[in-house]
């Protein structure tokens, strides 16, 4: 098999050999515009969509700029290897998105990345450490109250969508089957130089279906969680921030960067949050963006 580069580490690194004098300084020389530092114990963010027109990289480098966590989970579609292998795009902003997250590793922050389906290619990666961030398949998350959530992209699911009417009439081997298949269908996709089958762009193209999809999705995704048991679960990939309970399951979705701008955090006391930084940045809610996104896929 064909061993693709590692994005990451092909980038220039413009910043200075670790060193707590070498840094340059982190913070913007205008004073913040979307108030003081957060300061929380865990911070998920996925579908960043860096390599791509549509990711909001400016609006994600003020969110980093204004966070502080012990931990930061990359819950995937991070770095658009999909986008990228047809066309680079590139600019300095994505780079500065990689080089905060970098830095925040550096600086003590345990940086953990769960790779989407954009970004497969570092699934190959995984059990790796790459310039202080891990790279895992999937991870249980405690949160400080002693919750486990079980933290995956959601990619998984696709498959289930798919097969959503004649699964519920087959049941639970062919359920696993599904989730199995789905990886490899994709891959077997690719390599006959197909698009990846995209759930969210699914939803948008079937948009009087996508409330039951999402509802399937978010219903697949706690289930998946019960039966690691675990308490909960934190995923993304839909690009629908949320955070509610199924059935006495803690579904929690981090949202995107292309489109709602949002995250989840754990506060100090265990609490979790969804935070709307387009709210914080005073922009209007991006609510025509279908064109650009889906072109963005
Ligand atoms: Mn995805």
């Amino acid at each position: 098999m064909k061993r693709e580069p590692w994005p990451l580490l092909d980038l220039p690194i413009d910043a200075p050999p670790d060193g707590p004098s070498d840094d340059p300084p982190d913070e913007p020389p205008t004073p913040p515009r979307a108030g003081d530092t957060l300061r929380v114990r865990t911070v998920w963010i996925s579908d960043l969509h860096l390599g791509t027109p549509g990711c909001q990289a400016e609006a994600l480098l003020d969110f980093l700029r204004h966070v502080d966590c012990a931990t930061l989970y990359l819950v995937g579609d991070i770095i658009d290897g999909w986008q990228l292998r047809r066309s680079w795009y590139w600019p300095q902003a994505h780079n500065d998105v990689v080089q905060k997250i970098l830095r925040k590793a550096r600086k003590g922050t345990r940086v953990v990345f769960v790779p989407g389906n954009h970004d497969e290619f570092a699934r190959r990666y995984v059990s790796h450490n790459f310039g202080g961030v891990d790279v895992v398949e999937d991870c249980m998350h405690v949160t400080a109250d002693g919750r486990r959530l079980w933290v995956t992209h959601g990619d998984l699911f696709d498959g289930v969508i798919q097969c959503a009417r004649w699964l519920a009439i087959a049941g639970d081997v062919a359920y696993e089957w599904t989730l199995k298949f789905n990886r490899w269908f994709n891959r077997a996709r690719a390599r006959l130089g197909l698009p990846y089958w995209s759930l969210s762009r699914y939803l948008k193209l079937k948009v009087k279906r996508a409330v039951s999809y999402v509802g399937e999705f978010e219903a697949a995704v706690a289930r998946e969680a019960r039966r690691r048991g675990a308490d909960g679960v934190v995923c993304g990939h839909i690009h629908h921030a949320e955070l509610r309970d199924i059935d006495g399951m803690l579904y929690a979705n981090d949202g995107d960067w292309v489109e709602s701008l949002s995250a989840l955090v754990e506060w100090p006391e265990g609490r979790l949050e969804i935070i709307d930084w387009s709210a914080r940045l005073g922009q209007r809610h991006p609510s025509s963006t279908l064109s650009a996104e889906v072109a963005a896929r």
